[in-house]
């Protein structure tokens, strides 16, 4: 088997999934840390795990918490990893205004146990870590675009626990010599992304709307701007950074940034719908310009305490040293995200769907998910109140 070991934290997540499959294509043995939930929570990892009854595959799983020290401490200690990536987070900026304590906990002090198992079990030389940095630590944004130098000021209770976990890492890095790097990423979004983003919210609205099971997607702030890629893309530069000679903190963004409303117009429009915007602020809609139906409205619900309002980021250094860049442009990101809402939808009412590959099935999953929370329709009831 490989000496090439990886562990990564928040391993169900999507950026997790996409980074396991990057790293077991490049002839990794892929260890993986998941929490206990009641329900099944690897849908998006259940493609890579061979059962050790059957054969023995290079992929892992390990029940762990980043809130328990003791045990990231023996994981680390049984896995050996050459290469650490600290993926796991509450990663969800609104629920953050709601559960900051958590959130501090997991996202900032999480990020400190790690390394300090790393310091215990004297692996600060052998051990090369990945911090997932965020272009949340930018918030009210002193300069546009954003760059590694542009100086801080994060807007939520995730926002600064990040930048806790942020600056304890380059610590770490000063203090004890590791080989310990920060990814300050911009948004990323994929057909796995996580149900409540907005990116996803949208394009699974727009699927289930084309199908007639909703009539209206709710959202926020229509005006907040976002640099949104590829997740597939972004998690190529967690790699590239821990294959660097020295360690050093990047920005991976792709230098584009749009609305919350042209993501929705886009997103419509992959399904041949157009939108006509009518009202002002919280009363404005979103009208089907062909029916007169309204698509989209406002719930003030979603307005956050403190806006990020505008991201763009400028990752000139990840090029440069890296040979980084983005592959997907805005436009096939959301027609990717809604085709494959689509497929979903349309599989799921299918007798015929059990032969299907990866995204779809981790897709129907997701949507199992939906129907057991008896959730009718994508802004509907309390399960989508973020
Ligand atoms: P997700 O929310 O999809 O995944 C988060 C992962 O962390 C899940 O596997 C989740 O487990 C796990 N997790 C949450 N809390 C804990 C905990 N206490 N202990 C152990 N695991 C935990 O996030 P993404 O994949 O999108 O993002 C990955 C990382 O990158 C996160 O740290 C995020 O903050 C950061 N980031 C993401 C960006 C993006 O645009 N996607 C941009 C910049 C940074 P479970 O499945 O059980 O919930
Ligand atoms: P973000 O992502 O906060 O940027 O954090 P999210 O998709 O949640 O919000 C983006 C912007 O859209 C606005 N918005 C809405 N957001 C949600 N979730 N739901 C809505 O209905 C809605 N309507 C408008 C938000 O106000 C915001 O301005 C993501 C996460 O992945 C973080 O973990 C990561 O660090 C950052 O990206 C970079």
């Amino acid at each position: 088997m490989s000496n090439r070991v990886a562990l990564i934290t928040g391993v169900t997540g999507q950026d997790g999934a996409y980074l396991s499959e990057s790293l077991l294509r490049k002839g990794y043995v892929v260890h993986g840390l998941k929490r206990r939930s009641s329900q099944l929570n690897t849908g998006r990892v259940d493609h890579l795990y061979t059962d050790r009854h059957v054969g023995s595959g290079h992929f892992f799983l390990h029940y762990g918490d980043l809130t328990d020290a003791t045990n990231l401490v023996r994981l680390v200690q049984e896995i050996q990893p050459i290469e650490i990536y600290n993926l796991a987070a509450q990663s969800h900026v609104q629920v953050s205004f709601e559960t900051p304590e958590y959130t501090a906990n997991a996202d900032g002090i999480g990020t400190l146990r790690l390394l300090e198992a790393i310091r215990i079990l004297h692996l600060e030389r052998t051990v090369r870590f990945y911090q997932a940095s965020t272009s949340e630590l930018f918030g009210k944004v002193q300069e546009v675009p954003q760059k590694e130098s542009t100086p801080f000021y994060p807007r939520s209770p995730y926002g600064v626990a990040k930048l806790y976990a942020h600056w304890i890492t380059v610590n770490y890095r000063e203090a004890y010599g590791m080989h310990a790097s920060n990814g300050i990423l911009f948004n990323h979004e994929s057909p796995i992304r996580g149900e409540t983003f907005v990116s996803r919210k949208v394009t699974r609205a727009v699927a289930a709307i084309q199908q007639g099971l909703q009539k209206t997607l709710y959202v926020g702030n229509l005006e907040a701007k976002r640099d949104w890629g590829h997740a597939r893309d972004y998690v190529e530069g967690m790699w590239l950074m821990l294959q660097q000679r020295e360690p050093d903190d990047y920005v991976l963004a792709t230098g584009e940034t749009h609305s919350v409303r042209e993501f929705i117009e886009r997103a419509f429009a992959v399904a041949g719908r157009r939108i006509e915007w009518h009202g002002k602020g919280a009363d404005e809609q979103g009208v089907d310009a062909r029916t007169g139906n309204t698509l989209v409205s406002i719930d003030p619900r979603y307005f956050r305490p403190t806006e990020v309002d505008l991201l763009v980021g400028d990752a000139t250094k990840a090029r440069q040293k890296l040979g980084w860049k983005h592959t997907t442009s805005f436009e096939d990101l959301v027609a990717e995200m809604v085709e494959s809402d689509i497929r979903n939808l349309q599989l799921e009412g299918s007798p015929h769907d059990h032969s299907q590959q990866r995204t779809i099935r981790t897709q129907r999953q997701e949507s199992v998910g939906r129907r057991a929370r008896g959730n009718g329709g994508i802004g509907a009831g309390e399960a989508a109140r973020i």
